[in-house]
This record gives structure tokens, C-alpha cells and sequence, in this order.
């Protein structure tokens, strides 16, 4: 069976905490840091097995992964089979992510980056007093290159983005490791453990088994634009308020309720007590008796987020080799009033607020990266459609790294799905980001410790 001691808790769990600090860090004593690395931290690091029940779950969850760059600087040269990790997030910046690198925190374009501690806890005083462990046990062999403090929304919000919808509804269920609920699909660990059933690549060192290739994205969002832009596009159906047709649009974009009710089980009006019942709020595939899943836009339009990136029975066969698991936390402040009086984000970098964005796969090429490139920056996708769907209204881009791409969905208005509503801003900009490799808890011990 799978070992779930070896394998760090943030894979296929998420660490379940509200707190969450992701410590960027160069290694600058590969020595040091490796003789540290196993009597030190490892007893520090949390695996899946702790976080399964509450009254195992340590006080500051910690798990750390390794760029590239990383690896190389403490000497491991081993191929792992991934060449987007190899290569670093940077070298997909445009073409495939459609990112303006200009965009970018600068040290995510630098070399710096050897690796990244992810501490998280109920509080930032104990993330904090955790990371003083880490630095101290590691006695000056990393210096920090950049950190980003993660932080559930409070009160109400919690659970929610930034924009205000529920997030972490739907991850994929795994084979031998979770019980699917009605509706989610079941997949192959390997897609998301190296080495294991299902894993694309045949031939891997054998330490990389039940690792992970972690994707990374500080992914700024734009909430009063955001705002602003479905009041200023509101849909027009007579039954609803101006706010609801406003919220009807949003919905529309996501593919989900604010509650996290699928537009595809209720198009029109939210239902928060769906919302909540995980028995029922996955159940759909966009199919529906007596309707042409590749004309008919009234329950979900083609180009909604949650559709883009999962497309369901969309597609026939259902994709079995592109999905990831979403582990993000939001960071930043809340919206402050004189940002919603003008409508506009401040500038002032204390005030940025985003999504944490976080993904585990087995091949990044397969998983995030496919995702972003072929599914919500296309706009012919899905294709065969009577109408393009356009790129994705919330994350799509034009693939070009351009400022400012018009994007044109159709089908978000019900009522007239040929109807273009163009997106003329990014609501979503990336700042930037690297691929990580997770590694196992005893490929910590017996390889990269020394
Ligand atoms: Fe997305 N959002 O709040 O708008 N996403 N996402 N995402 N996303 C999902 O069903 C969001 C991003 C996926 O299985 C929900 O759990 C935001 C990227 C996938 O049906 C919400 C950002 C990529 C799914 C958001 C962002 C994805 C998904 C619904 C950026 C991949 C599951 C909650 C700031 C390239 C689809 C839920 C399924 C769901 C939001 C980014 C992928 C609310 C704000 C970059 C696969």
C-alpha cells in the first residue's frame, strides 16, 4: 500500500491550516545544509499520515521543496524526467503561460531560488517562531531570497478568494488513496506521485518515488475591477435585481456560485444549501437529458474557469492525464474602502492581495502548464463548437505575454449565447513563480541529506 509517512502532507491533503508563509531561500552552504537537512529538519517535516487526523496535526505543518537550481547546488545531477522543472518556470514565461514578465517579482526571473519551506499554522506567530527553528537548526547555510505570507480570508470569507468564491471544492479523487464522492473522478496516482501506477514517465532515479513536482504562482488579483466589471456588464434577466444579474455574470465566469453551487445544477439562482452538501456539489458533468452538450451554453458556458480547467464530459473519452491538485491560500489584505469607492487596486505592494497558487503533478507539462496553455488560453477550446468558447474569463490569457489581451467569451449571457462580452483587463496577473520538486521523506533522509 502507499506509505503515508513518506510522503509530505501538502501533497494529496493540503496542510489544513489558515496560516500559511512559503520561504523562498538560497542554499549557501550546500555542506552545512545538507548535514542539517536530515538530523534537523526532517523530524520537522510533516507528512500526509499526521495531517490525516486533527489530533496528530503538529502546531506549524512544514514541508520543503527543491528547484532546479536547487538540486544542483547540492550536487544532486540526476535526471527526474521533467524538463519544464528543469528548466524553471521563466523558461515558460510567455509562449506557454502567457505571463508579461514585466509582471514578475524580479527574483522570480533571477537565479536565487534554490528551494521553498512551506510553514503553516493556525497563526503567523507560530509560523514565525517555526521558522526561527528552521533558520537556526540550518545555522546560516540558506539565506532568504523572498517569502509571501498566505492568509485565510476571515470571518465569513473563509474558504473563499479573494473575488469571493468558495475555493477547494473540487480536487480529484486517487486511486488507493481516497474515497470518491458522487461526481468526482477518480485517477491514476501517478499522476501526482512519481513512480507510482499511472505515472507518464517510465524511468526515474528511484529516490523521486512518491514525490511531487510542486507549480508555484503568486497570482495577484484585480477584486475591484473585478467588481466593477460585472456591475458594468450585468446581465439583463427580468426575474433578478441589478445585483443579481451582476452576481448571475460572475457566476458565469467561474462556473460556480460565491456559495460554490455549480451553475451546472443551478444555472440561474444560487444555492447555498447545494453548496455546501460535498454528496451532491461535484455531481455534474455538463450533460444533461435532452441537451447538446456542444451547443447548448444555458447551464455552463464553454468558457467558465471551473470548465476550462476540468471540462468533464466535454470531452470524449473524459481526460484521464491532465489534472493537478489545488493546495493555494489566498494571501494579502482585504479590499480597503478607498479601494472600492474608486474601483481600483492601490499600487501600494502592502495592499497586493492574490491567490497562493499551488498544484502538485507528476509532469508539469501534463498538468499545470497543459492546463494553462491548451485549455484556458485557447479560445477554440473546447473545440467544435457552434460558437469559440474564448479564453478563459478569469485566468485565460493570449498566450503571447501581451498587456491587456481582449479576451471574448460567448455564452456567459443565458439568454443569447453568441453574445461576446469582451474583457478588456486582466483580472488575474502572475507574478511570477517556480517549479519545485516535493521529494519523499526517506529521499530527504537517504539522498539529499548527508
Ligand atoms: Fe482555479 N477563482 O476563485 O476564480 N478555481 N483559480 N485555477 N481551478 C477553481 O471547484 C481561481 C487557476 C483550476 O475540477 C474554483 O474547488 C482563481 C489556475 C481547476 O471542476 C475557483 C485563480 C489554474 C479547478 C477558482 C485560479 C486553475 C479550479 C472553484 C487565480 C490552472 C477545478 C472551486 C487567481 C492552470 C475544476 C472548486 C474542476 C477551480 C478560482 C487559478 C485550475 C473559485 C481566483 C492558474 C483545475
Amino acid at each position: 500500500g502507499l506509505n503515508l509517512t513518506d510522503i509530505q502532507g501538502d501533497i494529496l491533503i493540503g496542510m489544513k491550516k489558515n496560516k500559511e508563509l512559503f520561504f523562498f531561500f538560497t542554499i549557501v552552504n550546500s555542506t552545512l545544509f545538507r548535514s542539517q537537512l536530515g538530523s534537523g529538519i526532517l523530524p520537522l517535516i510533516t507528512p500526509t499520515s499526521q495531517l490525516l487526523a486533527v489530533d496528530t496535526q503538529p502546531t506549524t505543518a512544514v514541508n520543503v521543496a527543491f528547484s532546479q537550481r536547487g538540486l544542483n547546488a547540492l550536487g544532486i545531477t540526476d535526471d527526474l524526467g521533467d524538463s519544464s522543472f528543469a528548466n524553471g518556470q521563466i523558461d515558460n514565461v510567455a509562449t506557454i503561460l502567457g505571463d508579461e514578465t514585466s509582471n514578475w517579482e524580479p527574483v522570480f526571473a533571477g537565479s536565487g531560488i534554490h528551494g521553498v519551506f512551506l510553514l503553516a499554522s493556525d497563526t503567523i506567530d507560530n509560523v514565525n517562531a517555526t521558522l526561527s527553528q528552521v533558520q537556526n537548526l540550518l545555522n546560516g547555510s540558506i539565506t532568504e531570497v523572498y517569502s509571501l505570507q498566505g492568509q485565510a480570508r476571515p470571518g465569513d470569507e473563509q474558504g473563499h478568494e479573494h473575488f469571493g468564491f468558495m475555493d477547494g471544492i473540487s480536487n480529484p479523487a486517487i486511486t488507493g488513496f481516497s474515497t470518491p464522492l458522487p461526481g468526482q473522478q477518480v485517477l491514476d496516482l501517478g499522476l501526482f506521485l512519481l513512480g507510482e501506477s499511472g505515472d507518464p514517465v517510465v524511468s526515474r532515479p528511484a529516490w523521486t518515488k512518491d514525490g511531487s513536482f510542486m507549480a508555484f504562482r503568486q497570482l495577484q488579483q484585480r477584486v475591484p475591477e473585478f467588481n466593477k466589471f460585472l456591475v458594468d456588464n450585468a446581465l439583463s434577466n427580468p426575474n433578478l435585481t441589478a445585483d443579481q444579474n451582476a452576481e448571475l455574470l460572475g457566476a458565469r465566469m467561474m462556473g460556480r456560485w460565491k456559495s460554490g453551487a455549480p451553475v451546472d445544477l443551478t444555472p440561474i439562482v444560487d444555492d447555498p444549501v447545494l453548496a455546501a452538501d460535498p454528496q451532491r456539489n461535484n455531481d455534474f458533468n455538463y450533460t444533461h437529458s435532452g441537451f447538446d452538450i456542444d451547443t447548448d451554453q444555458t447551464h455552463c458556458p464553454f468558457s467558465a474557469h471551473l470548465r476550462k480547467t476540468n471540462p468533464r464530459a466535454g470531452l470524449t473519452p473524459e481526460d484521464t492525464a491532465n489534472h493537478i491538485i489545488r493546495a493555494g491560500i489566498p494571501y494579502g489584505p482585504e479590499v480597503t474602502d478607498a479601494e472600492s469607492a474608486a474601483n481600483v487596486s492601490s499600487t501600494d505592494p502592502t495592499l497586493e492581495r492574490g491567490l497562493a497558487f499551488v498544484t502538485y503533478q507528476s509532469d508539469i507539462a501534463n498538468g499545470f502548464a497543459f492546463l494553462q496553455q491548451f485549455w484556458a488560453n485557447n479560445a477554440n477550446f473546447p473545440g467544435a463548437k457552434a460558437t469559440p468558447p474564448g479564453v478563459d474569463p478569469i485566468i485565460g490569457t493570449d498566450g503571447l505575454g501581451q498587456a491587456d489581451v481582449s479576451r471574448n467569451p460567448s455564452g456567459l449571457d443565458p439568454n443569447d449565447s453568441t453574445k461576446i462580452i469582451t474583457i478588456d483587463q486582466d483580472f488575474v496577473v502572475s507574478r511570477g513563480g517556480e517549479y519545485f520538486f516535493s521529494p519523499s521523506l526517506s529521499a530527504i533522509q537517504n539522498t539529499l541529506a548527508l
